[in-house]
Formats: structure tokens, sequence, C-alpha cells
């Protein structure tokens, strides 16, 4: 195993709101991945390098020991079962929350009431089994891979389970949130290999993450 450390992020608001938490640790990323095209950053560090993967990606690489530790979505934790993975810091970024939304005008509750067997398009399918299980609510679930918001509008579905921040997303295409699922942050994710071969390399840097987010 390479004395090196590898940490997989996602371009946009994980690598974003991570950087802070990495200058806490006293590492600085050498390239912007928005402007750079290079998938490998150098850091000041030369034992610590940077991969920007896609966010759902981030947990693979991370339990196949390609990245040493990363960080994810608990959405995206969710959907891939944390196999591998240890998760010891929320990092209190990120934040969202995973809700059910419909068309405005729509009367969720009756139906659900009524007991209807509802269409709902997600890219949680995992997550939004379990949810709906939980309530006894019937669903047929499509899974799709983005822009969820047009589900209902085009008659693909009668509602939508995806992450609100803001809310204007679901304004501008006129939905309503009927049901919040949960609120979700990131996590810190680490190789389980990694935490007991590395551990010496690793520490300090979880420990500066821990505190840095903890002051949030
Ligand atoms: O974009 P890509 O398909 O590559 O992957 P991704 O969408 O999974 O990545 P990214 O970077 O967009 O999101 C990474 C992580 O950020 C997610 O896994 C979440 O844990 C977290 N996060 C926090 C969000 C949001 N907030 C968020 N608002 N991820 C997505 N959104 C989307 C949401 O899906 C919806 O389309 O933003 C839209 C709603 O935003 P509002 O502000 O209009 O409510
Ligand atoms: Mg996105």
């Amino acid at each position: 195993m390479s004395r090196q450390l590898t940490l997989a992020l996602s371009k946009g608001r994980i690598f974003e709101e991570t950087l802070p938490l990495l200058q806490a640790a006293g590492i600085t990323v050498a390239e912007d991945p928005e402007s750079s095209r290079k998938l490998i950053l150098p850091t000041n560090d030369p034992q610590v390098r940077v991969i920007i993967v896609r966010a759902s990606d981030v947990p693979t690489y991370v339990q196949y020991g390609a990245a040493d530790f990363g960080v994810a979505g608990k959405d995206v934790l969710m959907e891939h079962g944390g196999e591998g993975l240890y998760q010891p810091i929320d990092l209190n970024i990120a934040k969202c929350r995973l809700s059910v939304a419909v068309p405005k005008g729509f009367d969720y509750q009756n139906a659900v009431r009524q007991g209807a067997r509802l269409r709902v398009v997600t890219k949680y399918v995992q997550t939004a089994r379990q949810h709906f299980a939980a309530k006894g609510v019937h669903v047929d679930l499509i899974k799709l891979y983005g822009s969820m918001e047009l589900g209902p509008l085009v008659g693909l579905s009668d509602a939508i389970v995806d992450l609100v921040s803001t809310g204007s997303t679901l304004r501008a295409n006129n939905l309503v949130e009927v049901e919040h699922i949960m609120d979700i942050s990131s996590r810190l994710v680490v190789n389980q290999a990694a935490l007991k071969l590395k551990r010496e390399r690793l520490q300090p840097i979880l420990d500066a993450f821990e505190k840095a987010s903890r002051a949030e």
C-alpha cells in the first residue's frame, strides 16, 4: 500500500464546502476542478492528493481502496449501502432534505388515505422504497438519473422523491413538498483497511475535520 493518501471529492458544493475543512488540516488544493480538466489534483502536501469523481461514485472509490477517504452525502451513502466504509464524522456541509413533492393541487394525503397506488420518480430508489414501505404507502418507483421535477409535469409520475434546499426548483416547476423524509448532510467516509494501515497519517486529518466541522 502506498504511503500517499488519496481523498475522493465531487466537483461543486462538496468540493467547495470541503476546502475550509482541508484548510483546517493545513491542506490546500493546488488547482480548481471547475477550470482544470485534471482528475487528480495535487495539494501542498506531497503525501495527499485529491481525485475528482461523480458524487455517487465517491463511496465506490473508497470502498475498493482506490481512495483512502472521501466526502459523500447521506443520500448517496444510503443508496450505496455503506459496505466497506467507516463513517466517523458528519461534516455538517452540503445540507438539504429529502422530500416527497407533488404537483400543486394534487391531494397527496387523500390519495394515501384512499390507499391509491402512486407512481413516484426518484434517483433514490432504496431510500424511497424504505420510506413508503414503513408508512404502508403503495408505490411504483421509477428510477431517473436527473431532473426528477419533470416527471409529474409530463405524466411520468404522480410524485417525486428528491433533494430540496431552497425550494426554488420545486416552485419553478409548480411542485409542493408534502412529506419530509430526512435531513441530509455530507459525511466523511474512510476505507476500513486504510484506517488501520494508514492511521498515523489519517488521524490528524480526521481530527482537524472533526474540530472544524463542529465549529461551523
Ligand atoms: O450533479 P451530478 O449528477 O454529477 O451529481 P449530484 O447531483 O449527486 O452532485 P451534486 O454536486 O449536485 O450534489 C452532491 C451532494 O450535495 C448531494 O449528494 C447532496 O447530499 C448534496 N446537496 C445539497 C444537494 C443539494 N443540496 C441540492 N439542492 N444535491 C442536489 N441538490 C439539487 C436537488 O436534487 C434539486 O434538483 O438541487 C435542486 C434543488 O435545490 P433548490 O435549492 O432549488 O431546492
Ligand atoms: Mg447535481
